[in-house]
């Protein structure tokens, strides 16, 4: 089977983890969000493609759920010794190695798909890794501060503030001009189902989907989506900060209505959220909470057999 995932960071990441268990047959193409890309210290950081290659490949901090294991911050330490800013992004020395390496390959003019192909050839994910896009785009967020609004680099909200200032406005930089990197639409229409994991739908999955192309062609597709929220709350992460930046609520159902009957054609949702339901969508409501690896492997496997009870053909309402 052919698998398409679209995937953001640590919810991302684990779910795909439990896909691979699910699936161990099948070809999986995960379509990473780079909307959370950063430049720090000269160097190009990209979050949620690390995040999927170091939990695939075995060397992520499993606790964390970003960043690498084993880590030390000595660089970290010696950057803030010299008073050099931002000191609140943790990077790691193991880690920084990845972004120095990303950013050797992209001065010399390779694209962000064929580094990070590169960095795969060593951590083996076991799926196909593919950024959104080659071209540079960020998430920034507009917040209201002491001297009116001001626009900020998500990472900035999301790590330094924790999200615990109002977002007045959530904006993809850099979409409109963007392109799929070279793979990506065919990875979609080559696919027997496209996943949607328990990612962020607004600055993961959401980020993805505003990239020129990739929305319309995962619509053609069998979608079938985990909601990320159990209960009116999210999992992990702050997607109800980003869901309420968008004047959307916190539930299953709504992130369901956000996504659409023309997009999603099944949604896996917790049992307490069993009451969810859209016309053309076939709801399905089970226990979803990523708590271990055998749960994991089991929600992925409940997302493919809906996939496949609902055919290739999508059924369009
Ligand atoms: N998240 C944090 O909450 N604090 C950090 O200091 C931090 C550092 C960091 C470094 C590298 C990396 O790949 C991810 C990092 N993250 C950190 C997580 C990151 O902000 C989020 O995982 C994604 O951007 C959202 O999915």
């Amino acid at each position: 089977m052919r698998i398409v995932s679209l995937a953001g960071g640590i919810g991302g990441a684990r779910f795909l983890r439990g896909l691979k268990a699910a699936a161990p047959d099948s070809e999986i193409t995960v379509i990473g969000n780079t909307g959370d890309d950063i430049t720090l210290f000269g160097l190009r950081v990209c979050p949620d493609l690390d995040t999927v290659m170091y939990t695939l490949g075995g060397g992520i901090n499993e606790e964390q759920g970003w960043g690498r294991a084993d880590e030390h911050h000595t660089v970290k330490e010696e950057l803030a010794a010299y008073g050099v800013e931002p000191q609140w992004f943790g990077l790691g020395d193991r880690d920084f190695a990845t972004h120095i390496v990303r950013t050797q390959m992209l001065s010399a003019g390779y694209p962000l798909s064929q580094v990070t192909e590169a960095l795969c050839a060593r951590w083996q994910p076991g799926v196909r890794l593919l950024p959104m896009s080659d071209d540079r785009t960020e998430t920034h967020v507009v917040v209201a501060d002491a001297d009116g609004r001001r626009a900020i680099h998500f990472q900035e909200w999301w790590v330094r503030l924790r999200a615990s200032v109002p977002a007045e406005q959530i904006a993809l930089v850099g979409a409109e001009d963007a392109s799929p990197a070279p793979g990506v639409l065919d990875a979609i229409h080559n696919a027997d189902v496209v996943i949607f994991p328990p990612s962020n739908p607004v600055v993961s999955i959401g980020t993805i989907l505003q990239i020129p192309g990739i929305r319309e062609a995962v619509e053609e597709k069998t979608v079938v989506g985990v909601s990320p929220i159990i209960g009116g709350a999210p999992v992990r992460g702050m997607a109800d900060a980003c869901l309420t930046a968008i004047g959307v609520e916190t539930s299953a159902q709504a992130v369901l209505e956000l996504y659409g009957s023309h997009l999603v054609d099944g949604w896996l949702v917790a049992e307490e959220d069993k009451g969810v339901a859209l016309d053309g969508v076939a709801v399905e409501a089970r226990r979803i909470l990523m708590d271990s690896p055998e749960a994991t492997r089991e929600i992925a496997a409940a997302a493919l057999a809906l996939a496949t009870s609902l055919g290739s053909t999508p059924r369009r309402a």
